[in-house]
């Protein structure tokens, strides 16, 4: 007898009614319909190896729910999904589109969380360097095995109570691929198994590997409930007080509590392809990163694939999916926010991309700065805190050209909303989670288990003022160094206010899983190990005296790729520069652009400008990591001293 009870309920939806479920689909009869006396209403106790059923029997007695599901990753399940999130008010349809839906949070519960963000380790100075007396670090938050117990009891118990627990199997890049991992979510929202069905390859299929591993990273997930017991808005269930996102490397183990949000509840994400997937790196000998990949050819049909570190919201997601302005190039995206790199027995970096969905920010998408994406994402698609139309579809900041007249919109927040109401439609961090197969551009090889090979790596952030367009490390530790003092202003997508300029090194200070300063030496060392790439630092956000941008961006940035390309085939096409190597005049595409390009604003290095820059970065160096940053960075930072200086 098989153990599925539960039954879907018709969905009264064209667009997303239940097939009949027959027997070829239901999942084998188990051994168990209980864990721990606990009913099994979906999928079977005897699918789980036994490592994995360890850790459901555990969260089981720790959790309490009040039943188990499985999850297989069918369709069927995912209509299940979407019935019970349209009964509890989670999602509403969009029936302009094609099985789309738009889920509201509880406006407490947006974004990351960084200052709730903790990596456990025996000793402090294994997570985060240690900062100079009497300055607060900002490499990370570091919390001790004793701590990590104590905030797990605090929230944890019976915290699933009337709740389904459901068991997320999910492989970070394609099943079976010598780079890919396992890892098993356990969470008590319907919402993050949706989400983690598009983001991650899920279901029946990565427990069928397992069996041939048993290896796999444990990540438990509770949207929580708040300590008077009161949720505040029960189709959102979340406990933005108590909030927490707890990471264990030395046991593979990811431990998040009270938010639904994005980034705090989809485990392999953040949580694990970057804060467990960088100490799993560390230990390997390979680059768990913060990047986009893409692929792109030029008109002799020369193909290359560049990864690009960008902060969050940044434009990662533009840059993966950029359409050239450049004749005769091509951009193939391969992932749009995460790399795992390693080197290949010929000693070539090679890169996946660990994710299956784009989880992109929505404001500012539109068919002028992105088409592509704009051609991906109207179908099978959640929305987070978008703004709804009256015509059943989306809209966000960006939209305006696509809004027809008549229709009306309802901000995220559910009022109604007019182009004069002063508050922006879609919150800034609003999201569209989408299957990156769907993407127009998505590369032929973007599941290739072997990765694809890396010729360049870029860095770059959002900088006003001073940095140029772009410009070319000198030699391996010079781009490590670049890395290491990238700083870009501050967006929506945790919870810091304001536009301050921040240091984000290699765009991955909040997801760094150990110490920085034993992660830049990782990174110096990896010249040891194979051919490395060119890297680059870029930036498409510099502004001119008037205020306004000096570079278009967007599709124009294939110029600047065009460039690195050139670049990385040996070409002469550089001179040398106080900061790195850049175009001079003339080796730059500007061909039939549309806006006139003053090419010496947009190379100039202004000396008061680098001066106070490299006073910040050895400042930060000095106060944040002392001695755990390798000698090597500080003798890149003193020669970049002494060329500033020759300015
Ligand atoms: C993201 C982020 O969601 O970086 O990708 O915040
Ligand atoms: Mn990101």
């Amino acid at each position: 007898m098989p153990e599925i009870i539960e039954q879907p309920k018709d969905i009264p939806l064209d667009n997303c009614s239940i097939p009949q479920q027959n027997k070829s689909q239901q999942t084998n009869c188990g051994l168990y319909s209980h864990i721990r006396g606990t009913n099994v209403s979906y999928g079977t106790v005897s699918s789980l190896p036994p490592l994995a059923k360890v850790f459901v029997e555990e969260s089981v007695a720790l959790c309490q729910p009040n039943q188990v599901h499985i999850c297989d990753g069918s369709e069927m399940e995912n209509k299940m999904l979407v019935r019970i999130m349209l009964d509890d008010g989670t999602i509403i349809p969009l029936p302009k589109y094609e099985n789309c839906w738009l889920a509201r949070t509880n406006p407490a519960d947006v974004a990351r969380v960084e200052s709730r963000t903790f990596i456990c380790t025996e000793h402090q100075h294994d997570t985060i360097p240690t900062p100079k007396i009497g300055v607060k670090g900002t490499l990370g938050n570091w919390i001790s095995p004793s701590g990590f117990d104590q905030a797990i009891q605090e929230r944890f118990p019976g915290c699933m109570k009337d709740r389904t627990m459901y068991v997320v199997p999910f492989s970070m890049g394609p099943i079976g691929s010598p780079l890919s991992k396992i890892g098993i979510e356990i969470t008590d929202s319907p919402y993050v198994v949706a989400s983690m069905r598009i983001m991650a390859r899920m279901g029946t299929p990565v427990l069928e590997h397992l069996w041939k591993q048993e290896e796999f990273v444990r990540a438990l997930h509770s949207v929580g409930t708040p300590s008077n017991g009161v949720t505040e808005m029960p189709s959102w269930p979340c406990d933005p007080e108590r909030t927490i996102i707890l990471h264990k490397p030395c046991e593979n183990l990811i431990v998040s509590y009270g938010s639904g949000y994005g980034g705090n509840s989809l485990l392999g994400k953040k949580c694990f392809a970057l804060r467990i997937g960088s100490t799993i790196a560390k230990r390997e000998g390979w680059l768990a990163e913060h990047m986009l990949i893409l692929g792109i050819t030029n008109p002799k049909g020369d193909k290359k694939y560049i990864t690009a570190a960008f902060p969050s919201a940044c434009g990662k997601t533009n840059l993966a999916m950029l359409n050239p302005t450049l004749p005769g190039y091509k951009v193939e995206c391969v992932g749009d926010d995460i790399a795992w790199m390693k080197f290949d027995n010929e000693g070539v970096l090679r890169a996946i991309n660990p994710e299956n969905g784009f989880f992109g920010v929505a404001p500012g998408t539109s068919v002028e700065t992105n088409p592509i994406a704009m051609a991906t994402i109207f179908k099978n698609t959640i929305f987070t805190n978008v703004a709804y139309t009256s015509d059943g579809g989306v809209y966000w900041e960006g939209m305006e050209s696509s809004l027809s007249p008549g229709v009306k919109v309802t901000d995220w927040l559910g009022k109604p909303w007019t182009m004069e109401s002063g508050t922006p439609a879609a919150h800034p961090n609003s999201r569209f989670c989408t299957p990156a197969g769907q993407c127009p551009i998505i590369d032929s090889h973007w599941e290739d288990p072997q990765g694809v090979p890396i010729s360049a790596i870029l860095f770059g952030g959002r900088r006003p003022a001073g940095v140029p367009l772009i410009y070319e490390s000198r030699s391996w530790a010079h781009g490590v160094f670049i890395g290491a003092a990238m700083r870009s202003e501050s967006t929506a997508a945790a919870e810091h206010k304001g536009k301050v300029i921040m240091h984000d090194p290699f765009a991955m200070r909040p997801f760094f899983g150990y110490n920085f300063g034993h992660y830049v030496q990782h990174w110096l060392s990896m010249e040891n190990r194979g051919k490395v790439p060119k890297i680059f630092h870029v930036n498409w956000f510099r502004k001119g005296s008037n205020g306004k941008f000096i570079w278009p961006g967007y599709g124009d940035n294939s110029r600047v790729l065009d460039w690195v390309l050139r670049r990385c085939n040996g070409e002469n096409c550089y001179t040398d520069a106080a900061i790195g190597r850049i175009p001079a005049k003339g080796d730059l595409n500007l061909e039939s652009m549309k806006q006139q390009i003053d090419y010496d604003e947009l190379f100039s290095l202004p000396k008061e400008f680098w001066l106070e820059e490299a006073a910040v970065i050895r400042n930060y160096f000095e106060s944040q990591i002392g001695s755990d940053l390798p000698q090597e960075i500080y003798n890149e930072l003193n020669q970049l001293q002494d060329a500033i200086a020759k300015l």
